[in-house]
């Protein structure tokens, strides 16, 4: 460890269980990198539309935490969902290093400068191109992977040793010139010093600008390094113990060149936050705030998984009522949904599945739902389940309305591991069951209830995974029971505890209310259920009580019981007694909640922890990534896995990482169905008081002993097969194992039904898919592989994001040609004006100009598209001889964008001025045009 931090690469991993981490000194990583660019780029969009729009803004103090960009932003709400996003972004980054540890190209080792561009510029055009498609998640894993790149380019190149102060613009541009590349058999080193490498990299490099990076091999065979190039150094790379010895890189403080590392981590950060700029300039401002997860509306998907069949018309009107009730109390609010979703089933058919961000569009949509048909007394509801939970962004709330048994019912394991995969919650609306209150029947117009409690069982289990609930009314009391669900749902909403006992019995159950917790709630479901409730200072009622202080609202429809409490901060207690099955669920308003992923020690050359995207394994140990959002000044002090339906629990050992990451250490994974409870201090900004706050986790998991992992390219190309290698090991029983594959878009694929494994022993599948030449890019694509032990006893799965994109064969940005420019500057500048028209277009092979902007001058400025040919935009600029500078940015339909400067300016002045600023504007493109231009002017004021 003494090594300290290592950054911007591999050597991060190579230290060993700190793979990431803040460790005492100063040294960045990855994470810290890419958070504080995603943090200031952020701040400047939020600001740049304040000023837009007029609105005030207040700069949050330094260092930028996610909850005070939130509040700065205005939208205090997303603090949560902007946390998240950060999370995502920085895990699939640091994943870089374990997936691709040895490939050179995503870390511009081995001078593949062209190569990790390349890695770089495909994969901006797949993020905006997901972006069009509101497919965010998509666009967050790829801007993870190709900003692990653009960060290593400054710490493994020589780029800030050739005394460069601003990032490589050329890193994110497709057709320039990334700078003069050392030849192959160029040398480019010479032996350090002992340990001192301050001065290894040869002076003709350095004079020339040359570019070049470090070699890297964990094997020392001679012929990785080519003769006199640099190694990358340190202790795992072997070719720095191969003439030339020692390396280059800038990784942490202690690095061969950690006298740079400060500057090559800043440049980093700058480097990050350019890239997220260029994003943003595609995307506009909202849509990239909303990437990354800043929004004036909730981060959730509202959506509606509705059986359509014949008895469901009631059903449907009440739903009709509800989806208005709900979109008039939301439109406008930070409550309201990022995007509506309809998922309406019949028998056979399921779909076809509606996905809107327009309120009214959804309205309309629902309430053009009718009910007919349906056959059999059964339907396909957990198809159409299943439909949702593979559409629909994470960490949705889903409804599923039926009356019906379900009639897919092997689709059970499938849908568990997608809601745990998810991690969305799932409501089921249940009419018709055999379970409701006999008194109540008699109010049904159907009179024989399809549902028994077999059938029942079904969705209370999958409800009781996803921490929904699965309430059983008549049809006439379906409106009641809609209100009061949807009542409470917010995003602030926060889980305190869940617990289920099937079968019932008599337990008691504590949980804590802090200070930040507001509207603290019990939702209960079962039949039969007596309950007493316990405040902090000892009162107490019970359920047979109408009146009392404790409970402040009893709302009760079929089998669902809704309990509003006084708030009061402290521990609480509830004493349930049912001999039937039942379920508990506390909620509370609270800005205060947490994230995380399990994350496993990687197998790999490199170490380090990767996040996994399979159930943990079973019997062994495992470790949590947790990260606690909406206070910067909260820290977490225990970590439990809690049997769902027992009280046995395993503890975790909780150690800090900084920026309110912890990573949870955990003995012996449980092998039932578990739930993930925290307990933490929330130290208050006002007062030194601490508050001890309890959050849990909605969904339940489940551990396996089945491994499994795939591995593919996250972009598809239409037409093409796509080849996912999977692989699974059981480390239990052998057998004859359930190969099931699954994808969101139903495309047409292939993969093995079976695989005979034996214990201890990795078997190999693939699976095949094809997607239609005509898909859109930007679609987005989940793959579930399942694998499952003969009796259904053990399954594992692993679930891929896959972005859908079509080759690109449009790489360059619009260009500018000057058609005129007229400035009769007089020496009084407020006296004159200046003018210019200028053609934009896209090239004969282009895809077209999208849009052309002003970005600098205050002048008049005009477009129209040239009557003659549609694919030239016409730009006219008017503007006073006291504003002389004006810059255009063009951007192409796939989002290459550039930009295009002109100025009044004469002579030496005009040329001088002009370069100094392309040189160091971030974004210039400097298009051919203006270069002529430019150049002209330079000949010019040579002859003169
Ligand atoms: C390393 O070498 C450089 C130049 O060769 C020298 O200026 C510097 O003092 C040396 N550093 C150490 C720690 O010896
Ligand atoms: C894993 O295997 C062990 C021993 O064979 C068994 O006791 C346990 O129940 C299995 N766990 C799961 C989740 O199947
Ligand atoms: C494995 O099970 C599948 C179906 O469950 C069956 O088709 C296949 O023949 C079995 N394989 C072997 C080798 O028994
Ligand atoms: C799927 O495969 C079937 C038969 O191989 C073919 O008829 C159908 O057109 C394919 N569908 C798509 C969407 O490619
Ligand atoms: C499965 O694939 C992995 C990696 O691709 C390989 O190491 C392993 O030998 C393969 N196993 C079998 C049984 O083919
Ligand atoms: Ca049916
Ligand atoms: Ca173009």
């Amino acid at each position: 460890m003494s090594s300290g931090l290592v950054v911007l690469c591999l050597l991060l991993l190579l230290t060993g269980a700190q793979g990431f981490g803040i460790l005492p000194g100063d040294s960045l990583n990855h994470l810290e990198i890419t958070e504080r660019a995603i943090l200031d780029t952020a701040v400047q969009v939020c600001h740049a539309l304040a000023q837009a729009e007029g609105t005030d803004f207040s700069f949050p103090s330094q260092p930028y935490t996610a909850k005070a960009v939130a509040v700065a932003c205005g939208t205090p709400k997303s603090s949560k969902s902007f946390r998240q996003a950060i999370f995502f972004i920085t895990l699939m980054n640091v994943r870089v290093d374990i997936r691709h540890a040895l490939n050179a190209s995503f870390h511009f080792d081995e001078e593949m400068f062209v190569q990790g561009r390349n890695i770089i510029t495909e994969g901006l055009l797949a993020i905006k191109a997901s972006i069009k498609q509101d497919n965010f998640e998509a666009a967050r894993q790829k801007l993870g992977e190709i900003c692990h790149p653009t960060q290593d380019f400054y710490s493994h190149s020589n780029w800030v040793e050739l005394g460069k102060k601003v990032p490589n613009a050329n890193l994110i541009r497709s057709d320039t010139s990334i700078g003069n590349i050392a030849d192959e058999s160029r040398a480019t080193c010479r032996n350090c010093d002992g340990d001192n490498c301050t001065n290894n990299i040869l002076e003709d490099i350095i004079e020339g600008q040359i570019l070049t990076s470090g070699y890297f091999g964990i094997v020392p065979v001679v012929s990785t390094k080519p003769k006199g190039k640099c190694s990358h150094g340190g202790a795992v790379d072997q070719t720095s113990t191969i003439e030339p010895k020692g390396g280059i890189n800038k990784d942490s403080f202690d690095a061969s060149h950690g006298h740079l590392h400060t500057t090559a981590a800043n440049m980093a950060i700058a480097a990050t936050s350019e890239l997220l700029q260029n994003i943003r300039e595609d995307a506009g401002d909202r849509l990239f705030l909303q990437m990354i997860g800043i929004s004036k509306r909730s981060s959730k998907a509202l959506c509606f998984v509705i059986d359509t069949t014949q008895s469901m018309s009631d059903d449907i009107e009440a739903v009709k009522t509800v989806t208005a009730s709900i979109i008039n109390s939301e439109v406008g609010t930070e409550d309201e949904p990022a995007v509506y979703i309809l998922v309406p089933f019949n028998d056979p058919d399921v779909g076809l599945l509606v996905k809107t961000t327009d309120s009214t569009v959804f309205q309309t949509v629902i309430n053009g739902l009718s009910a007919s048909g349906g056959g059999d007394e059964q339907e396909p509801s957990l198809s159409g389940l299943q439909l949702a939970l593979m559409s629909a962004p994470p960490n949705s709330e889903i409804f599923l309305f039926t009356d019906a048994p379900a009639k897919d019912k092997q689709l059970k394991s499938t849908v568990t591991a997608l809601i745990e995969r998810t991690q969305s919650v799932v409501n089921f609306m249940i009419t018709n069951s055999a379970t409701l209150n006999r008194r109540r029947r008699r109010d049904d117009r159907q009179q024989n209830s399809r549902i028994s409690a077999s059938d029942a069982q079904v969705y209370r289990d999958l409800a009781r995974t996803s921490g929904g609930l699965a309430i059983e009314v008549s049809k006439s009391e379906l409106p009641e029971a809609i209100r009061i669900i949807t009542e409470s749902s917010s995003s602030s909403l926060v889980t305190l505890l869940q617990a289920a006992r099937n079968p019932g019995k008599a337990d008691s159950f504590t949980f804590m209310v802090d200070e930040t917790v507001t509207d603290p709630t019990v939702h209960i479901t079962g039949r039969s259920v007596t309950f007493t409730v316990i405040s902090p200072t000892g009162e107490s009622q019970q359920s047979s009580d109408t009146t009392g202080s404790v409970i402040t609202s009893t709302k009760s429809v079929g089998n669902f019981i809704t309990l509003r409490l006084k708030k009061q901060a402290g521990r609480w207690e509830v004493r349930m007694v049912s001999a039937d099955p039942y379920t508990l669920k506390v909620t509370g308003q609270s800005p205060v909640d947490f994230l995380f992923d399990f994350v496993e020690a990687s197998q790999g050359p490199m170490g380090g922890f990767d996040v996994l995207d399979t159930r943990p394994r079973a019997g062994v140990n495992s470790s949590l990534l947790v990260s606690l959002t909406g206070s910067d000044t909260a820290t977490l002090t225990e970590v439990a896995l809690v049997e769902l339906s027992g009280s046995a629990e395993i503890r975790g050992v909780v150690e800090t990482q900084g920026s309110g990451n912890f990573l949870v250490h955990i003995n012996m994974i449980p092998s039932v169905e578990f739930v993930v409870r925290v307990k933490g201090q929330n130290v208050s900004g006002t007062s030194t008081a601490s508050e001890v706050f309890q959050r849990q986790f909605p969904t339940g998991f489940r551990s396996s002993n089945l491994t499994m992992t795939a591995d593919s390219n996250s972009i598809l190309t239409p037409g093409t097969p796509y080849t996912v290698p999977f692989s699974v090991m059981t480390n239990g029983m052998g057998g004859n194992f359930t190969i099931r594959a699954t994808n969101s878009r139903s495309f047409n694929s292939t993969s093995p039904t079976s695989l005979i494994l034996e214990a201890g022993k990795d078997a190999n599948g693939t699976v095949t898919l094809t997607a239609p030449r005509t898909t859109p890019s930007g679609t987005d694509l989940t793959l579930t592989v399942e694998a499952e032990a003969a009796g259904g006893g053990d399954t594992n799965y692993i679930m891929l994001r896959i972005s859908i994109i079509n080759p690109f064969t449009d790489f360059t940005e619009p260009s500018c040609e000057l058609i005129q420019l007229q400035s009769n500057c007089s020496e009084n500048c407020s006296m004159s004006m200046w003018d210019l028209s200028v053609r934009v277009s896209d090239g004969a092979d282009g895809t077209g100009v999208d849009r052309v902007s002003l970005k600098k001058g205050n002048g008049t400025f005009d477009t129209s598209l040239d009557a003659g040919n549609e694919n030239i935009t016409l730009v006219s600029y008017r503007a006073s001889c006291c504003d002389d500078d004006m810059q255009l940015e063009v951007v192409d339909r796939v989002g290459n964008t550039g930009s295009c400067f002109y100025t009044s300016r004469e002579g030496s002045q005009s040329a001088q001025s002009s370069s100094t600023s392309i040189r160091q504007s971030l974004f210039l493109c400097l298009n051919k045009m203006v270069l002529g231009f430019l150049l002209t002017q330079l000949v010019l004021q040579g002859n003169s």
